[in-house]
C-alpha cells in the first residue's frame, strides 16, 4: 500500500523504537517524568517559548490552548477553514463554551482588514474578543504557510486590542523548513503555539503546547480537566523526542515529493491542480472534468493499493511524508493516470 491519507499514519523508526525501550517509567501527573519534561523543554526551546505541556493529540493541544487563554463566552476570531473550527467536533463551543467567528481568508490567512472589522471589546451589546487563532501550515488551504508579515500584522492587531494570540501550528516545522526560518521566528507572533510530533515529525502519538510559563501552569490544570493527565507517558514522549529532534531536518524530502506529485498530477489530463501552490507535504486536487466523484476515484485507487483522503466530493487530498519515497510517488502517479484514463 501507498498510503497518502496523512502524514499521521508513519510507522515508528528504528531510534524511535529504540528510544521508547529506554524510556523513564516517571508518573506524569504525579510527579513529573524525565523523558516528558526533556520532551517538553525541547518543545520550549525550539518554539522560543519559556515552557511547554505534552499533550495526546493536536485537538486536545488547541482545546487547552483556548480554555487557558479565555473565560466562558467570549468569542474567537480564526480563518474560516481553520481546523479548530470545521475539523474539532466544535470542541471550541461544546467544550470551552466560546462564541467563535469565521474570518474570510486566502491561503489560510484571514484578511487582516476583515479581522480589524471583527476584532472588539466587550459592551453592553456583544461579547467582545477573547483570542485570536492561526494556524500554520494550513491543513484546508493545502498546506499553505503563513507568510511571516501575515502573523506579524495579526499578532500586532490583536495586542493592540489586549487580546492573545494561539497557533495552530500541527505543522509548524514544515512551515519552519518551507520559509527556510528556525520555528522560532514563526513563533514569535503568538502567545502560544502548539505542534505535533505524530504528523511529518513522524512519532505514532503526540503533541506539545507550548508558551509562557504561566499560561501552561494553566494549561496543565486544563489538560487535567479534559482527561489528558497521562501517567508513565514517557514511552510515548521518548517517540516524541526523537521525532523533534531528527524529523525537522528531513522535511524538505517531503516537500520534495509533494511538488513532484503535483507536477505529475498537472500533466494528468481533466486533472485540476496548480502546483505553484504546493508549498509543504500537502497537495489538494480537483478532478475535474474526470467524471468521477472522490469516493468513486478513491475507490479505484484503493485497489490498485493507493490511498488518498476526500476534501469534497471532487477534491482529494494526499500527503507525503517518511514512509512514502519518491518511486511512490511515481507509481501514484502512474496509478492515477490509469484510472483517470488519461495516461501518465
Ligand atoms: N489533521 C489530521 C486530520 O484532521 C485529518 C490530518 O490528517 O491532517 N490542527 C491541524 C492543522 C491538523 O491538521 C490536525 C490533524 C489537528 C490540528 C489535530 O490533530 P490530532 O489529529 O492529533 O488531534
Amino acid at each position: 500500500m501507498i498510503d497518502l491519507r496523512s502524514d499521521t499514519i508513519t510507522r515508528p523508526t528504528e531510534a524511535m523504537l529504540e528510544s521508547m525501550r529506554e524510556a523513564s517509567y516517571g508518573d506524569d501527573s504525579r510527579d513529573g517524568d524525565e523523558t516528558v519534561m526533556k520532551l517538553e523543554a525541547l518543545a520550549a526551546e525550539s518554539t522560543g517559548k519559556e515552557a511547554g505541556a505534552f499533550m495526546p493529540s493536536g485537538t486536545m493541544t488547541n482545546l487547552v490552548a483556548v480554555l487557558a487563554h479565555t473565560q466562558r463566552g467570549g468569542e474567537v476570531l480564526l480563518e474560516q477553514s481553520a481546523h479548530i473550527l470545521v475539523s474539532e467536533i466544535g470542541g471550541i463551543a461544546g467544550l470551552a463554551g466560546m462564541f467563535y467567528r469565521g474570518v474570510p481568508g486566502k491561503r489560510g490567512a484571514m484578511d487582516v482588514e476583515a479581522l480589524h472589522e471583527k476584532i472588539r471589546p466587550m459592551t453592553r451589546n456583544n461579547l467582545g474578543t477573547a483570542l485570536v487563532c492561526m494556524e500554520t501550515t494550513h491543513n484546508q488551504a493545502g498546506g499553505a504557510v503563513l507568510p511571516l508579515a501575515h502573523m506579524q500584522a495579526v499578532h500586532t492587531l490583536a495586542h493592540e486590542h489586549g487580546v492573545p494570540v494561539h497557533t495552530d501550528g500541527a505543522r509548524l516545522f514544515n512551515a519552519a523548513v518551507a520559509l527556510g526560518v528556525d520555528a522560532r521566528q514563526i513563533a514569535q507572533y503568538t502567545d502560544s503555539v502548539g505542534f505535533c510530533v505524530s504528523k511529518g515529525l513522524s512519532a505514532p502519538v503526540g503533541s506539545v503546547l507550548c508558551g509562557s510559563k504561566e499560561f501552561i501552569e494553566r494549561a496543565r490544570a486544563f489538560r487535567r480537566m479534559v482527561g489528558g493527565g497521562m501517567r508513565q507517558v514517557g514511552v510515548i514522549a521518548a517517540a516524541g523526542l526523537v521525532a523533534l529532534e531528527e524529523g525537522p531536518k528531513r522535511l524538505n524530502i517531503d516537500h520534495e515529493n509533494a511538488k513532484a506529485l503535483a507536477e505529475g498530477l498537472a500533466k494528468i489530463p481533466r486533472i485540476r491542480i496548480n502546483p505553484e501552490k504546493v508549498q509543504t507535504n500537502i497537495v489538494i486536487f480537483d478532478l475535474g472534468e474526470t467524471g468521477l466523484t472522490s469516493k468513486q476515484f478513491l475507490e479505484r485507487l484503493a485497489q490498485r493499493k493507493v490511498l488518498g483522503g476526500p476534501v469534497d466530493a471532487r477534491r482529494i487530498r494526499m500527503v507525503t511524508h517518511l514512509d512514502v519515497d519518491r518511486s511512490d510517488i511515481e507509481q501514484s502517479l502512474k496509478i492515477i493516470g490509469e484510472v483517470v484514463g488519461g495516461g501518465f
